[in-house]
């Protein structure tokens, strides 16, 4: 295990769980706090009532069992009550599910790349900064997760977050940082003979401070275009020539007329309408697969014109996507 050294203590921890840094915290540990003195209540009840039987049903000579019968009422109380249970602790986990699983309005987008054995992470300017990730107190979060060979999973217990990164796709976390210091990030997958040591830090800094190491952000060598993620993905969509059916900016106009292919400007994070059924949500992963997969999803009205396959590398594709993104 290679484990990094925190430049700054965790918060002590509480009885069972690590410090809790985020907003998904508090409905996480009440989650798992509920279930936890739910069994230990269970456990106990039905220990003691197993214990009273057991001395007082005892075999004694001269007392002769009687037998058991069918009783309804008991098996519907005892079918209904845990159902009952169970659909409350659905509900309590998928409702605290969906809060990470959406990101809020503004959220700042972090991409979170797994590969073996290293999580590297890339920040709005462009930096990619490997094993540390610097956030802000109280700013909202979204990680674009995804990995560049195997499975992988991007885990920090003290955010109570777990996400698997795919191979070919995006997952997603949305969270806010609560507490300033520094955690520890695991890859929670079996990923290799290196897995146990891939891992990172993950500080979290008061605005005031995280202002000041910012400064230190978008000082990547190269040219803008290889630097700023919208700007590398302007330059691939005019050198794949995408601009000849969907217009400069994803306009669809070409020429002063309609183009081949539809509109891509504003169309991230609306419905599109397929020919097959559908609408679907064009997410980073719709797109990704529009790209790599024209046929795949074929655009309402758009059932006449091929779009050809391209072969993208992964950043390629990750920097289309989020010039697609900016565009209004
Ligand atoms: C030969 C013309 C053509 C070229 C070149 C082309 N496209 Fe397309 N594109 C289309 C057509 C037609 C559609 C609609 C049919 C479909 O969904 O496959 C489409 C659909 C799309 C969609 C889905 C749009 C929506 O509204 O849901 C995306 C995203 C996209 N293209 C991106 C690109 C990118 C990025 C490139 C360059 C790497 C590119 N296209 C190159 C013709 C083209
Ligand atoms: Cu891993």
């Amino acid at each position: 295990m290679t484990y990094r050294m925190l430049a700054t203590e965790p918060q002590a921890s509480s009885w069972q769980l690590p410090p809790a840094m985020s907003d998904t915290a508090p409905p996480v540990d009440n989650t798992y706090n509920f279930i936890f003195w739910f069994s230990v209540a269970f456990t106990v009840v039905i220990t003691a009532l197993t214990l009273y039987f057991v001395v007082k049903y005892r075999r004694r000579p001269g007392v002769r069992s009687e037998p058991t019968g069918h009783f309804n009422r008991l098996e519907i109380f005892w079918t209904v009550t845990p159902t009952i249970f169970i659909g409350i602790l659905f509900h309590v986990g998928f409702s605290s599910w969906i809060k990470n699983a959406t990101a809020a309005e503004g959220a700042t987008e972090i991409r979170v790349r797994g590969k073996k054995w290293v999580w590297e992470f890339e920040y709005p300017t462009g930096d990619r900064v490997p094993s540390e990730l610097v956030l802000e107190k109280g700013r909202a979060y979204k990680m674009i997760i995804s990995s560049e060979d195997v499975l992988h999973s991007f885990f920090i217990p003290e955010f109570r977050l777990k996400r698997d990164a795919v191979p070919g796709q995006y997952s997603f976390i949305a969270f806010t940082p609560t507490v300033t210091g520094a955690a520890h990030v695991f890859c929670a997958e079996y990923c290799g003979t290196n897995h146990s040591g891939m891992g990172a830090t993950v500080k979290v800094l008061e605005p005031n401070e995280y202002q000041e190491w910012a400064k230190g952000l978008g000082k990547c060598v190269g040219t803008p275009e290889e630097c700023v993620p919208e700007r590398y993905g302007e330059s691939l969509f005019a050198k794949n020539a995408c601009t000849t059916c969907h217009g400069v900016g994803g306009t669809g106009m070409v020429g002063g007329s309609k183009g081949v292919g539809p509109k891509l400007a504003g169309i991230y994070n609306t419905m599109q309408p397929l020919m097959s059924g559908g609408p679907v949500m064009a997410d980073e992963n719709y797109i990704r697969e529009s790209i790599l997969r024209p046929n795949a999803k074929i655009v309402q009205g758009y059932a006449n014109v091929q779009m050809p396959a391209f072969v993208l590398k992964d950043d390629q594709l990750d920097a289309i996507i989020a010039y697609l993104k900016s565009l209004k």
